[in-house]
């Protein structure tokens, strides 16, 4: 049997185009969605689909070996804004499936798995503009300490076991597929629907709150091209920094009307405010640029333009 690759966490956000990406790839029936439900049908009918909990190990393992997985993108985790509200299911469910994923390299049921980390293992004494590869992790979110310590488990298991873990540091991903749950960068996917469907919304962060970005297409992007690179390449078993736009809601406010001349937005922040005020503004992804080339390709106009098209044919 060829072997196959497992998704965990499959319907959500990243993972529908994830999954998607992969199977124009390597070929449908040679990747394998999971999810906790099938809340996603488009996804689910689309090829080989498995309803598994991420924080189920034997069930994890079961699908790898009936299936001979061996590569697992591990997508399932609660997002910072969730993880506030439910801090123990956050620690829970972010951290157990990661071991499970973890020690099936580790027993070499599995050969090679992606683990997402996020900007949020920064806090507020990292240094906030061009927030360098190696510097202060201070987390102040139990979704950023669950990455922090996430990233310190896969050097760990990489140095001591061998396992061939990658990991990008992921920014806030704007995409107009499946909507993002519970981030607190979510507020820049929600204003192009709102821009679209109502010509107005209201940000639940400030105006002038700066945070690192970038289109589904160049994380995608980023995504498969780390997967591939050659692993003598790779200089970062913890987590890569990766960068590609930075703005403000004001900014993302004006680059939307610039297409949609009516379109209003108003302010009124929320407990998510302090959450974005705890992360840096800007990325410095240098190493990621070094060793496996990473580039991205939409800046913030032109990802609006593509968010505006496929929103209007979605709506209208
Ligand atoms: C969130 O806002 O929690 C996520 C992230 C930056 O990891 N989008």
């Amino acid at each position: 049997m060829s072997s196959k690759i497992l998704i965990i966490g499959a319907c959500g956000q990243i993972g529908t185009e994830l999954t998607t990406k992969l199977r124009e790839k390597y070929g449908v029936d040679n990747v394998i969605a999971s999810d906790i439900n099938t809340r996603n049908l488009d996804l689910v009918n689309s090829g080989p689909f498995e309803i598994i909990d991420a924080k189920n190990f034997n069930a994890i393992k079961d699908c790898c070996i009936h299936n001979n997985v061996k590569t697992v993108y591990l997508m399932a985790a609660l997002l910072s804004a969730t993880g506030e509200k439910y801090p123990m299911e956050a620690w829970d469910l972010n951290m157990n499936s990661l071991f499970h994923v973890l020690n099936l390299a580790k027993q070499k049921v599995i050969d090679k798995i992606f683990w997402p980390s996020s900007i949020a293992v920064f806090g507020p004494t990292t240094p906030s503009n061009n927030t360098p590869q190696h510097t202060i992790c201070e987390p102040t979110t139990v979704y950023g300490i669950t990455k922090q310590v996430g990233e310190r488990w896969c050097e760990y298991y990489h140095n001591k076991y061998d396992v061939d873990v990658r990991s990008i540091r992921y920014p806030g991903i704007i995409s107009h597929k499946a909507m993002p749950g519970g981030g607190t960068t979510d507020y820049a996917v929600e204003i192009y629907h709102e821009a679209v469907k109502n010509g107005t919304y209201e940000c639940f962060l400030s105006e002038d709150t700066s945070l690192p970005m970038m289109f589904m297409e160049d994380a995608i992007k980023a995504t498969t091209e780390l997967m591939e690179a050659p692993s003598e390449k790779l200089t970062i078993r913890s987590s890569y920094n990766l960068a590609a736009i930075t703005f403000t809601p004001k900014e993302i406010y004006e680059s939307i009307k610039s297409f949609l001349p009516e379109f209003s937005i108003s302010y009124n922040p929320d407990f998510r405010q302090a959450i974005a005020d705890s992360w840096p503004s800007s990325i410095d992804d240098r190493v990621a640029r070094q060793d496996w080339n990473w580039q991205h390709d939409f800046d913030l106009d032109a990802m609006t333009k593509v968010m505006l098209e496929e929103l209007k044919k979605k709506y209208n």
